[in-house]
């Protein structure tokens, strides 16, 4: 029996078919097709022997796992967010990782507006209102929502899908645009989205409509808490498509129950794919599964990156979009 001289890789979830066969071009890839969920337990065994891995953005990588996975030289990750990486623990041990940022700015900033529009406009609870059947007659506030045009949009986490959102909201509905970040964009920048830096809580208390759009990290765990909400006004609108665990979804629900703020659009949840289940019963909430940038040529554009920085960094020695300061492959 021929021993293949290919570096042994692992795909951890169903992917397109033709990224796959890309793959096989050059290493013996164990794939899952299948789509099954595997435990933590079982994607460790699963990476004994690998020397890549292609990620989806869940799975866990610190330093225990790389401590049990010794082969292993690189961890692609088929997403732009990267905080399933323990970057120090991967650097530590001298395991690159790589997002897939880019390809998929334009598609989640449409998505983004698109929720902050149904939000805004109440269109997900005027749909369930119409085919429950209870839509007899027209009245002069049915379903009365929040302006969109000329308001004041919020942008909390200003990096390239941030830019994006401003520039939908200034050039395409005339909004006005603040902004806040942990570091202020240049000028050029700034002109090119017409958007203002301002400080947190001015973006707070002055947003007619606050996206979140900053990474997920221990720093940002609960950005957005009751104390957050409580300064925002109570026409205001929230829309998370950054990740889950950025708003506590407990005061969220609270806050929505309440009317402290006006309607939220969540696209991200702490836990996921569970949902906290006063979200469920508020009514004034649009819900979606986490599916900001999934257009089918998105997602395949963000596929075909994962794949193309398995390749570069384990045949050629250099990936495409490395997140730690490893860029040759440590043989
Ligand atoms: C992914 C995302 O599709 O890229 C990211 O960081 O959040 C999305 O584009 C999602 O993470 C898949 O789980």
């Amino acid at each position: 029996m021929a021993i293949s001289t290919k570096p042994a890789i692992l795909v951890v979830r169903a992917i397109f078919p033709e990224v796959l066969a890309k793959l096989a071009q050059h290493f013996d890839v164990e794939s899952n097709q299948a789509d099954a969920l595997w435990t933590p337990e079982q994607l460790q065994a699963k990476l004994q022997g690998k020397q890549g891995v292609f990620t989806m953005g869940a799975e866990r990588i610190d330093a225990a796992v790389l401590a049990a996975c010794p082969s292993l030289k690189i961890c692609a990750n088929m997403t732009v967010g990267y905080n399933n990486f323990d970057l120090a623990a991967m650097t530590a041990a001298g395991v690159l990782g790589t997002n897939a940022p880019d390809v998929l700015t334009e598609t989640t900033a449409d998505f983004g507006f698109a929720l902050l529009m149904a939000t805004a406009r109440r269109i997900a609870e005027a749909e369930h209102f119409l085919r429950g059947g209870h839509w007899t007659r027209w009245s002069y506030d049915m379903f009365a929502g929040s302006e969109i045009h000329g308001s004041t949009l919020a942008i909390l986490g200003m990096g390239r899908i941030g830019q994006g959102i401003a520039r939908r909201g200034a050039l395409g509905f005339g909004m006005k645009v603040i902004y806040h970040n942990r570091s202020r964009l240049d000028a050029a920048t700034e002109a090119d989205c017409k958007a203002a830096f301002v400080g947190k809580d001015e973006l707070l208390q002055t947003a007619d409509h606050l996206v979140l759009v900053l990474p997920y990290s221990a720093q940002t765990h609960h950005t957005i808490s009751a104390a957050e909400l409580a300064q925002m006004k109570p026409t205001a609108t929230l829309i998370n498509i950054a990740r889950g665990g950025i708003v506590d979804d407990a005061a969220l629900a609270a806050a929505l129950r309440n009317k402290t703020i006006a309607a939220a659009g969540l696209d991200v949840f702490e836990g996921e794919p569970h949902v906290h289940p006063d979200l469920m019963t508020v009514p004034n909430v649009v819900l979606t599964p986490h599916i900001a940038s999934a257009t089918l040529g998105t997602r395949l554009a963000m596929a075909h990156l994962a794949a193309d920085n398995l390749i570069g960094y384990l045949i050629h020695g250099q990936a495409l979009t490395a997140l730690n300061p490893l860029s040759v492959s440590q043989d």
